[in-house]
């Protein structure tokens, strides 16, 4: 049975927020909110919040689960000649609602202009929500830690697994199959996005696609993968090499290792994300490599893959303890091969603890 998540303190800290912005009500889309909110975790739905009540707006495949999830909500489901406007109309005038937030970041132009139309609210009077919902959920509770940290050892399980899997003539679609019904067979829901797997020459893109590419000896792996776990997502990579590794990827490999370890070691609450970018980025740049590391240092992570604040070179945002960051500096050679080494850590009092627990010296298979 799922555990039911969205909790009357998230509830609470979401109508306080109203009040600070001066909002009548709001209009959440964004679902990794709206399950945290209500407890729904169905999706292309809505959650209308308002200081009278909390309505999930959702279509009939998801009316029972929603009745379900959302015990503390009231369930309308569109129908017959009466979709999220008309439902949302309703909702306002019963309210009285003359403000209403909305998630600019989670909905398209073209629905939000058919909302505004088939509610009556004129457009003036929807103000962006500019992030605030999700910005509740930036600092971890201990059940939630707990639910990170256990779907990413479900991750370092697989890690440890795919080891004995990768020689020669393995593809890298093989690689990424065997890696997801690795996680989704020890108690994953899912994985939290598309598995990497990129060999040879395709590790020199950070997000390559999988191929039917063959590993050969002298390959660099790229593995970046992570599942689900009570909804919560986890995040990790490592690269490997096929066969021994030469001079020049013995090299890159290590610069990434303590650019990576240089900043596990130094990143603590009170940092912007930016100062924690350059905590690796210093390493790398050191090394003479600063062009081949293009992205930032990483992201915060939840019910989300990619949540805020980021650990990169444009990140104002301060970092406080229970946030969750991945650490992941990597260094991309065109033509060459690529190397990104990636752990997901919660921030503490004066550091940070590391939830992946799989090895990091350099694996020669
Ligand atoms: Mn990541």
């Amino acid at each position: 049975m799922r555990q039911k998540m969205g909790n009357y303190t998230a509830l609470l800290r979401a109508r306080e927020l109203l009040k600070n912005r001066g909002l009548d009500a709001a209009l959440a889309a964004r679902p990794a909110n709206i399950r945290y909110i209500s407890g729904f975790a169905g999706t292309e739905s809505y959650l209308y919040l308002s200081a009278e009540r909390a309505a999930i707006l959702t279509d009939s495949r998801y009316t029972l689960q929603a009745q379900k999830e959302g015990k503390d909500c009231q369930v309308r489901t569109i129908g017959k000649g009466s979709g999220y406007g008309e439902l949302l109309e309703k909702l306002l005038s019963e309210d009285g609602v003359r403000t209403l937030g909305f998630e600019e970041d989670a909905l398209l132009y073209g629905t939000v202009a058919e909302l505004q139309e088939k509610s009556g609210l004129p457009a003036g009077q929807w103000k962006p929500l500019e992030g605030a919902l999700s910005a509740l959920r930036a600092v971890k509770s201990a059940e939630e830690i707990r639910k990170l940290e256990e779907a990413e050892r479900i991750g370092d399980a697989a890690f440890s697994y795919i080891l004995e899997e990768l020689r020669p003539g393995v593809t890298e679609l093989q690689i990424a199959a065997k890696l997801e019904y690795f996680m989704k067979s020890h108690g994953a829901e899912g994985t939290s996005f598309d598995t990497i797997a990129a060999s040879g020459l395709h590790s020199a893109m950070p997000h390559a696609v999988p191929t039917d590419k063959p590993l050969e000896k002298g390959d660099f792996v790229t593995m970046d993968f992570g599942c689900r776990y009570q909804g919560y997502c986890s995040d990790m990579t490592r690269t490997v090499v096929i066969g021994k590794a030469d001079a020049r990827q013995r090299e890159i490999y290590q610069v990434v290792l303590e650019a990576q370890e240089t900043a596990l070691a130094s990143l603590r609450p009170g940092m912007t994300g930016a100062e924690g970018d350059w905590l690796a980025r210093a390493v790398i740049e050191e090394a003479g490599y600063g062009e081949y590391f293009g992205h930032g240092l990483g992201h915060s992570v939840g019910l989300e893959i990619h949540e805020k604040p980021a650990l990169s070179t444009r990140e104002k945002t301060v970092l406080a303890p229970g946030m969750i960051e991945t650490v992941e500096p990597g260094i991309y050679i065109p033509d060459f091969g690529g190397v990104r080494i990636e752990d997901m850590v919660v921030l503490t009092e004066d550091g940070v603890r590391n939830l992946t627990a799989s090895p990091k010296e350099l694996i020669e298979l």
